[in-house]
């Protein structure tokens, strides 16, 4: 899957000018004039950009939250010069914790995505104890666990899967070697939103006795609440007895500033095994702002299991409207129906390239990539859109189709 983003449908940007150490202060309307000078070069519009998974304000209560702790830090060495940061910290942890299904939750909350899967594979690799060290995963993985496998020594073995982005079940038994120490898998996987069979990953894990880690950095805050709402969701957190491990993002679908993420862990033992010297440093990143534990709390706090749903339900009905416009559009498909927020656009007779650059040129963001050689759109569908964005795309799309068309 290493092709997920084609490079030269990116705009390739030219190395800013040598800009040399300012030898006298500016005032401060002349340097915030100049940033937002340069912010305007940005080619989408906030509530245009579907292109990647995080941008839009957090909830508003996010900053708020973020100023009362303005003043605050956390990182384990310090602690006890900041017990109530820390405590935000940790609760904000235990409730996405309760949330996913565990009882007695810990963990902590990381800069994002990367940072908790690093951390899943090096406390895998540490608990596992193994000289050389494998980890088994479907292709369809972030490619932040092969930045881990690669800084931490770790061989990675890995599961096929079909065309859409399904693994092959049957080849897990033959991956697994007395070197493996973790299977990991996605829920959803991030290119096309597929679902991973965590259930099926779960019961090899109780039968080896391996680690299993569940990347649900989309899915964390979006399929306990479409339970909620009635939607059929496969098992894929802590209620299954194998899974030793989760992570999810705050940033994603949890309404939460950038850079918030949670790893976490069944059993709070499991930590141990890290060698954290007298610093009790379990991130990889260190001392890291109070306000994002703060704002997260917040949030978590504010909004609750109901205010999630609402928010859930409404990003839903984007999605479905977004949906039933690339069915209508003449010549487009999507590349498997969605699960979740994610929205992949395909067509088996139009350029799909030309369709991207149409939407770009009328001010839309999106990702133009390539899943298993057939070139895609994707979309990720923020909590933020509404109604309004998601019929303006569509009459984009629809557009842009009739450009690739020639019509
Ligand atoms: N896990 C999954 C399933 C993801 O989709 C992403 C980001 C991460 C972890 C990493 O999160 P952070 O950026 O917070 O570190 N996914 C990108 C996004 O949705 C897109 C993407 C998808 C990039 C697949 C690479 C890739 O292989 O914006």
């Amino acid at each position: 899957m290493a092709q997920e983003f084609e490079k030269g449908a990116r705009m390739v940007l030219a190395m800013p000018a040598a800009m040399p150490f300012p030898e006298r202060g500016l005032p401060e309307d002349a340097v915030l004039d100049a940033v937002r000078d340069r912010l305007a070069d940005d080619p989408y519009e906030t509530a245009k950009n579907f292109g990647i998974s995080y941008v839009g304000p957090p909830h508003p209560i996010a900053a708020k939250a973020a100023r009362v702790a303005a003043e605050t830090v956390f990182v384990d060495w310090a602690r006890d010069m900041f017990p109530g940061t820390y405590r935000l910290e940790k609760e904000a942890v235990r409730m996405m914790g309760s949330l996913l299904g565990a009882s007695a939750p810990a963990g902590f909350i990381t800069t994002g995505g990367t940072e908790s899967n690093m951390s899943a594979v090096r406390l895998a690799r540490d608990l596992g104890r193994k000289s050389d060290p494998e980890i088994v995963m479907p292709e369809t993985a972030h490619f932040s666990f092969r930045l881990a496998a690669e800084l931490f020594g770790v061989r990675i073995r890995y599961v096929p899967v079909d065309d859409e982005l399904r693994p092959d079940m049957s080849e897990v038994d033959r991956l697994i070697t007395p070197s493996t120490v973790a299977l990991i898998c996605s829920a959803p996987e991030g290119h096309l939103g597929v679902l991973d069979p965590v259930e099926e990953f779960s019961r090899v894990a109780e039968r080896t006795g391996l680690y299993l880690h569940v990347d649900a950095a989309f899915g964390g805050f979006i399929l306990p609440f479409m339970r909620d709402l009635g939607y059929e969701i496969p098992p894929f957190d802590f209620r299954l007895p194998g899974v030793r491990s989760m992570m999810t993002d705050g940033h994603k679908l949890g309404m939460l500033p950038v850079a918030t993420g949670f790893f976490i862990v069944r059993d709070v033992a499991d930590l141990q095994a890290l060698p954290t010297e007298e610093t009790l440093i379990h991130t990889l990143s260190s001392t890291k702002p109070g306000a994002s534990a703060a704002a997260a709390w917040a949030v978590l706090r504010h909004l609750g299991r109901d205010g999630y749903r609402r928010v859930v339900r409404d990003v839903l009905d984007v999605v479905r409207i977004v949906r039933q416009g690339v069915e209508r559009i003449d010549g487009l498909r999507l590349v498997v129906p969605p699960l979740i927020t994610v929205v992949n656009v395909t067509s088996d007779t139009l350029d799909v390239e030309r369709v991207y650059q149409g939407l770009r040129r009328r001010g839309w963001g999106t990702t133009f990539g390539q899943v298993r050689g057939r070139p895609h759109i994707r979309l990720s569908i923020h909590p933020h859109r509404d109604r309004a964005h998601a019929e303006g795309f569509v009459r984009a799309l629809e557009e842009s189709a009739r450009d690739a068309r020639g019509g």
